[in-house]
């Protein structure tokens, strides 16, 4: 092992500018930089020189590589293995039962006070000596303890009296792959799946470790590799050969692999003539299945399924129930410790009245009928992943059931990767947001993290926006909402200015003059893109299909796919009138949000439109008309994009060039696109409000005509 670090050393010595060499990307928010700060090496020497980490088993020497290589990386120093505390300091990691010494150093340390993947980072002086440890009751513990670890360096952070204690809000952190098997990724906008479906299980791209590396320092761990959109074929012996082979690559990492579920896969591959989830064969194909998964991949975590929406097969075609449809296939791997995660997100063949209502009329019925390794995934708002929604009705709503949030990661409503808009505050805003199911401080993250209900099987998916692209998320800023992600999963209470700062400090910067003016940009980006795309609660008013850019004149084809179908502007006024006197979608939420929501004026005007039909000269908390602030809503999504591009360009020559140069362009395209959108919707909207721009509004650069007419082909992720 000795000879690898000394490599490493030599290579810091050769490239003594390795900071100043454009960064790729490729390396995320591992980058592991060399400390510059003399002072802070220092102290990084006095108590990391010595090393004893504990346990042998693949996970704890996933846990001592990392740790070794990250800490190498950082400081350029050799780090010696002992097996007693030795010289000025020592970091001393693994589980209480690998070594007593371990429990003697944390007496208080009481059995179950971290869990399996909890742990606890202590600073503890003997002596003249510094002890670091980092413990657990279980070896992932010890894993996310030493990554933390690394993390409180990268980002320089006081290494002197640690005393910190965690534990993971929910138990499944899952990333979903919406990847399809001839390499394709629906809604991807960063290339290619990262699966070589067609060279595995012979050949492993190192990309897989990465992704798996990546993924374990933020705390996921589990992966669904497929689409919702299934192909049963993914159940056949010929893929199942590959998944094991990619779940072999994820376990020393502590990632389960997850697949999804063709309902109709007993009649697509195994020649039954139903699919019936009552029907006995059905039930006995899908156990001998399970059981041959199972063979090939012992920690297998289990199923995650789309059915009856958008066209894929599901219980009801049978006459069945979404329960009786996830309790057959949660039987199925439940010998196993599986677990079955049944997604709520579902489109009738029968157009509703209102979309918005279908899953919660859908599923509350059915609370307290799913087995007991079921959760019932549900998006966080109940139409789709727009840059604005209000929480989804279904949390709080099925207190006998598991709910998992499903958030997306990939930028599918939101500009594909083309557009920076960190996500951490539309995470913590639906999170964070009481649903009052039990009174006041029923926060959905308290569904999510099972406390508010009293479940155990608890959980978070994020719809990945990874692909075969050298920096993995097309953008490099959608590498921060694919690391928000992964912490707020863990703990939901983080704020996305703490996250934001890690990710800079770890990806860019340490400058705290940069690292600031960077995360005043991505907390503000999501509401930029609010602003210029569906300020004031619309939504869905993307253009068809490829939901790049705006469309809101689509009116072909299926209502609730269209756009006049969300905002109905008339000449009257404009918005969806969910209220009592519409679509009743308010008498969804609990007392006193129905309220609330029901009445425009106390409404939160970022939803007004979502609830309410209102006129366009109706009076704002501003005083202005609905038209002119929509108008300035507009106009301020596209100043502060524009804003960016003026703030980042000050940049050049203080980050690394070809983050720099990537995010440069980046942000025109973002300014450009933003300005599309504005002109666009403000020029139809206007052909309803037939009221002139307020005073601060530019003129459109084209008319109405030159934007309906817009065609593009080839956009990704379809
Ligand atoms: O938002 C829609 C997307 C579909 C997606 C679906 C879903 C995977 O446009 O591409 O299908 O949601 O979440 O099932």
């Amino acid at each position: 092992m000795k000879k690898t670090y000394s490599f490493f050393l030599s290579v810091l010595l050769l490239f003594p500018a390795a900071q100043a060499l454009a960064d790729d990307g490729y390396r995320l928010w591992l980058r592991f930089q060399p400390v510059n700060d003399r002072g802070y090496l220092r102290e990084c020497e006095r108590r990391f020189e010595n090393v004893m980490i504990t346990g042998e088993s693949p996970v704890i020497r996933t846990a001592h590589d990392e740790f070794i290589a990250g800490m190498t990386s950082m400081t350029g120093m050799s780090i010696r293995e002992v097996a007693s505390p030795e010289g000025r300091g020592t970091l001393i990691a693994g589980t209480f039962s690998s070594s007593p010494f371990i429990a003697s150093l944390l007496p208080d340390a009481v059995p179950g006070a971290t869990g399996e993947e909890g742990y606890i980072i202590r600073s503890v002086r003997q002596g003249r000596r510094n002890i670091t440890v980092v413990a657990s009751e279980g070896e992932r513990g010890v894993l996310y303890g030493l990554f933390h670890l690394l993390r409180i360096i990268s980002t320089g952070s006081p290494l002197d009296n640690l005393d910190i204690k965690e534990q993971p809000a929910t138990r499944l952190r899952l990333l979903n792959h919406w990847d399809n098997l001839d390499g394709s990724v629906e809604r991807g906008y960063a290339g290619n799946s990262i699966w070589n479906w067609h060279l595995l299980p012979g050949y492993i791209s190192p990309r897989y470790r990465d992704y798996a590396r990546a993924n374990a320092s933020i705390g996921i761990n589990g992966t669904v590799i497929t689409n919702v959109n299934a192909n049963a074929l993914v159940l056949t012996p010929q893929y199942l050969a590959k998944v094991a082979a990619l779940a072999d690559v994820m376990r020393p990492y502590g990632i389960r692999v997850y697949l999804t579920a063709r309902f109709s896969a007993p009649q697509e591959t195994g020649s039954l003539p139903t699919s019936d989830p009552l029907d006995p064969a059905v039930a006995a194909w899908w156990k001998a299945k399970a059981a041959e998964i199972y063979s090939l991949i012992p920690d297998f975590g289990g199923f995650l399924v789309k059915a009856n929406s958008e066209g894929q097969p599901g219980p009801q075609n049978y006459g069945r129930s979404h329960a009786d449809g996830a309790n057959m296939l949660a039987d199925a791997v439940a010998p196993y410790g599986g677990v079955v995660m049944w997604r709520a997100f579902v489109y009738d063949n029968n157009v509703p009245v209102d979309r918005a209502k279908q899953a919660y009329n859908e599923f509350v019925p059915l609370d307290g009928k799913f087995r007991e390794n079921v959760l019932v995934q549900v998006k966080n708002g109940p139409v789709d992943f727009q840059p604005r929604e209000p929480f989804h009705p279904l949390f709080g709503a099925m207190p006998s059931t598991p709910l998992m949030m499903e958030f997306q990661i990939t930028q599918e409503y939101l500009g594909c990767a083309t557009h920076l808009v960190y996500l951490a505050p539309l995470y913590s805003e639906v999170l964070t947001s009481d649903t009052y199911a039990a009174g006041p401080g029923s926060e959905v993250s308290k569904v999510i993290d099972g406390t508010l209900h009293g479940h155990a099987l608890t959980g978070m998916a994020g719809v990945a926006n990874i692909g075969s692209e050298r920096n993995w998320t097309g953008h490099l800023f959608g590498q921060a909402n694919w690391y928000a992600f992964g912490r707020l999963a863990w703990n939901p209470r983080l704020s996305p200015r703490e996250i934001a700062m890690e990710w800079i400090r770890m990806t860019m910067t340490h400058d705290p003059a940069i690292a600031g003016g960077i995360s005043d940009m991505m907390l503000t980006s999501r509401e930029a893109a609010v602003n210029y795309m569906t300020p004031l609660g619309l939504h869905h008013i993307m253009a068809e299909g490829h939901h790049w850019g705006p469309g809101p004149w689509v009116d072909r084809g299926r209502p609730d796919w269209t756009a006049v179908y969300y905002h109905r502007a008339d000449t009257a006024g404009i918005g969806f009138d969910r209220t009592t006197a519409g679509s009743n979608a308010v008498s969804q939420y609990f007392p006193p949000l129905n309220g609330i929501f029901n009445d425009p004026r106390t409404c939160p005007e970022n939803l007004l439109l979502w609830f309410h039909h209102l006129p366009w000269y109706y009076t704002m908390k501003s005083g202005r008309t609905l038209w002119d602030e929509m108008c300035l809503k507009y106009q301020e999504g596209v100043n502060t994009a524009e804003g960016y591009r003026t703030y980042w360009e000050t940049l050049q020559g203080k980050i690394d060039s070809e983050q720099y140069e990537h995010v440069r362009q980046m942000l025109a395209i973002q300014a450009a696109e933003a300005r599309w959108w504005k002109d666009a919707c403000l020029l139809y909207f206007q052909t309803f409000s037939r009221m002139p721009f307020p005073e601060g509004v530019e003129q459109p650069l084209h008319d109405l005509e030159y934007y309906r007419s817009l065609k593009f082909y080839f956009v990704p992720g379809i």
